[in-house]
């Protein structure tokens, strides 16, 4: 930790790459891995163009299940530690392989949503754009105002990634002085390339993850555990060392002040 933390204190330029495991403490659960899947589906039967073709139904009754859950579900103090770290780095990229958009509720700018957003609708006849931020849509699947199916605006297995998005994340990640890989198995490509890029291009890549990953033995520092403690540590060392010590008094052990009338 006590290197990582002066790398980041040294670094001009800093990119990120999030996956699941970041908003796990949020209620969100991960794609892969014990607890991971959602409502039993592998992202791999149903997040693929030729799934949504054969039955759009049954892929939007997952992504609209997905959408009521998320609603509910606030940011955690890993997402704000990085809000707070884009805050005071001049040059600063999120990448996020999430679709959640609980990064940005959490007051993140700069942030490349590489595998799209599950509150963006696109439309398969006129190729229109919309945000829709209902926890769940009144018509399954949904239509466009032009007669057209309407398709989650996320990225699916087998299509390519936003282009302009992507070139910005791979410039991040040739440019960076510190790349920190959270929460990500690091198995989906082309996103777990970036640390390799960021590696090759001259980066320090630290990985934080409650487990080990493909990455872990190859970059220059692992923490293990879960993101939303250690990178409010990693961040903002004392507000966390503060919290902890706050934690600890519950409220009968906790000194009381006398209230003044
Ligand atoms: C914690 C924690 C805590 C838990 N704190 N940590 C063979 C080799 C290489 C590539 C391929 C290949 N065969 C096929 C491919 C390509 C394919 C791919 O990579 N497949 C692999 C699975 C084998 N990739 C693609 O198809 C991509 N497109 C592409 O390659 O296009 C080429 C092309 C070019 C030009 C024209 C046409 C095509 C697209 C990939 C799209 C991925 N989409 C999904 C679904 C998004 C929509 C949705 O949400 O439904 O994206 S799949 C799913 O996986 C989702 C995620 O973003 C992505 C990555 O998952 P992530 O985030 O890493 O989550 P998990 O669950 O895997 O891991 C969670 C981690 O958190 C774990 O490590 C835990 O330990 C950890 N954790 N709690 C810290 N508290
Ligand atoms: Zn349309």
């Amino acid at each position: 930790m006590s290197a990582a933390r002066e790398w980041l204190k040294q670094a001009r330029s800093v990119a990120v790459l999030t996956g699941a495991g970041v908003s796990a403490e949020s209620g969100v659960p991960t794609f892969r891995g014990a607890g991971g899947l959602w409502k039993r589906q592998r992202a791999e039967n149903l997040a693929t163009p030729e799934a949504f073709a054969r039955d759009p139904k049954l892929v939007w009754e997952w992504y609209d299940w997905r959408r009521t859950v998320l609603a509910g579900l606030k940011p955690n103090p890993g997402h704000y530690a990085l809000a707070e770290l884009e805050k005071r780095t001049p040059n600063f990229t999120l990448i996020t392989q999430n679709v959640d958009g609980l990064h940005e509720l959490a007051g993140s700018r700069n942030v490349l949503r590489v595998h799209g957003s599950i509150w963006m609708l696109r439309c398969l006849t006129c190729g229109s754009e919309q945000q829709d931020r209902r926890a769940s849509l009144p018509e399954i699947p949904p239509r466009c105002t032009c007669g057209g199916l309407l398709r989650p605006g996320v990225v699916w297995f087998g299509e390519a990634l936003p282009t302009a998005v992507w070139r910005a994340a791979e410039a991040a990640a040739r440019s960076c002085d510190l790349l920190l890989v959270i929460g990500t198995s690091a198995v989906v490509y082309p996103a777990a390339g970036l640390a390799h890029l960021a590696k090759s291009s001259g980066a320090r890549v630290v990985e934080i993850n409650v487990a080990e990953t493909p990455l872990s033995r190859e970059i220059d520092e692992f923490l293990l555990g879960p993101s939303g403690e250690l990178l409010p540590q990693l961040i903002s060392p004392e507000r966390a060392r503060r919290n902890a010590a706050a934690a600890r008094f519950d409220g009968t052990r906790m000194p009381r002040r006398p209230v003044r009338s």
